[in-house]
C-alpha cells in the first residue's frame, strides 16, 4: 500500500524513465529498432529495474497507468528521433491485462493521434505469450484491430515459455515472435534448448512471421542463430539496455 503510493507519487514527480535496447540485423549489421525498458530513477535508491516494483502495480489501476505512460513516452521518444533523421522501429511492453481491457485500444488510438509524426508502423507492442492464451479470442479481436485500423504491429514476447499451441499462434494475428532469451541462452550447451530455437525459427518460417532471438550474450549465440537463418537479435552481447540519449552515438560507433 505504501509502496502504491510511493508509486502513484513517482509517476507525478516524474521519476520514471524509458531506456532503449537495439534490436539489430547480425547479417547486414543495420539497426532496425529498439524495445522500450522502464527503469524508476528513485530518488535515494538509484535507477532501479522494473522486478523492483513492476510486481507491485499488477493488478491495480496504476498498472494501466504505467503502460499509458510507456506508450506516451515511447511515442514522444520515436517523434525527437525521426525529427533527427533516425528511422527506428520501438517496441513498448505492455500487460496482458492492458491489452484485454476495454478501453486500451481507444487509449492506444489517442496516443498515436497526440504524436502524429510517428509512422505507426514505427510502433510495436510487445505481449506476453503467456498472457494471452487464456482469453485468446478477445486478444486475437484487439491484434487485428490494432493492425487493421491503427497500423501497428504486434510482438508475441518470450515465445516458447507459455506453451501456446501452433493451432493458436496461426489464429493470433501477430506479426513478429521474439524467442525467449532462456532458450536463446542454453542452445549451445544444450541440445533441446538447440532444438527448440531450431523449431521456432522455422515455425516462424513456415507462418511468416518475423523472429527474433533474445539474450544474445556471445559470438557463439550469434554464430549459431545466424546458422539457422535467425538474424534479428537483441541481447547483452549487442548492447545492454541504455537511455535514450546514449542511443544516436552507439548507433553511430555499431553501423
Ligand atoms: O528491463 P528488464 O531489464 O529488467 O525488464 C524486466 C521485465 O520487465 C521484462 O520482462 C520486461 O518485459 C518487463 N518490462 C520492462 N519495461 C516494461 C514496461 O514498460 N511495462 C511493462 N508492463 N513491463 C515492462
Ligand atoms: O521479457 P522481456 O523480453 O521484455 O525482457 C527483457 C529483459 O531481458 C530486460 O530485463 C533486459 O534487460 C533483459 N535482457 C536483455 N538482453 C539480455 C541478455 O542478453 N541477457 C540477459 N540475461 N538478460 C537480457
Ligand atoms: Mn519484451
Ligand atoms: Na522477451
Amino acid at each position: 500500500q505504501r509502496q502504491l503510493a510511493a508509486i502513484k507519487q513517482a509517476m507525478e514527480r516524474d521519476e520514471f524513465c524509458l531506456y532503449y535496447q537495439p534490436k539489430v540485423d547480425m547479417q547486414s549489421d543495420r539497426v532496425f529498432g529498439m524495445e522500450a525498458l522502464i527503469r524508476w530513477n528513485h530518488p535515494t535508491n538509484g535507477m532501479l529495474s522494473p522486478a523492483a516494483f513492476l510486481h507491485q502495480l499488477a493488478g491495480t489501476e496504476l498498472e494501466l497507468a504505467l503502460d499509458t505512460w510507456v506508450i506516451g513516452h515511447a511515442l514522444q521518444q520515436l517523434e525527437l528521433w525521426n525529427e533527427a533523421g533516425l528511422k527506428l522501429q520501438v517496441g513498448v511492453n505492455i500487460s496482458p491485462k492492458h491489452i484485454k481491457s476495454a478501453g486500451f485500444f481507444a487509449d492506444l488510438s489517442d496516443a498515436l493521434r497526440r504524436y502524429d509524426r510517428v509512422d505507426p508502423r514505427q510502433f510495436q507492442i510487445e505481449v506476453l505469450e503467456s498472457g494471452v492464451l487464456d482469453d485468446l479470442a478477445t486478444v486475437s479481436q484487439v491484434i487485428q484491430n490494432c493492425r487493421d485500423k491503427l497500423g501497428i504491429s504486434i510482438a508475441l514476447d518470450d515465445f516458447g515459455t507459455g506453451y501456446s499451441s501452433l493451432s493458436h499462434l496461426r489464429h493470433l494475428p501477430i506479426q513478429t515472435i521474439k524467442i525467449d532469451q532462456s532458450f536463446v541462452r542454453d542452445m549451445i550447451e544444450d541440445p533441446s534448448d538447440h532444438a527448440i530455437v531450431e523449431g521456432v525459427i522455422s515455425l516462424a518460417r513456415a507462418f511468416k512471421l518475423e523472429v527474433i532471438a533474445e539474450g544474445v550474450e556471445t559470438e557463439r549465440h550469434k554464430q549459431a542463430l545466424l546458422e539457422l537463418g535467425c538474424a534479428k537479435a537483441q541481447g547483452y552481447g549487442i548492447a545492454r539496455p541504455m537511455p535514450a540519449d546514449k542511443v544516436h552515438g552507439w548507433i553511430r560507433n555499431y553501423q
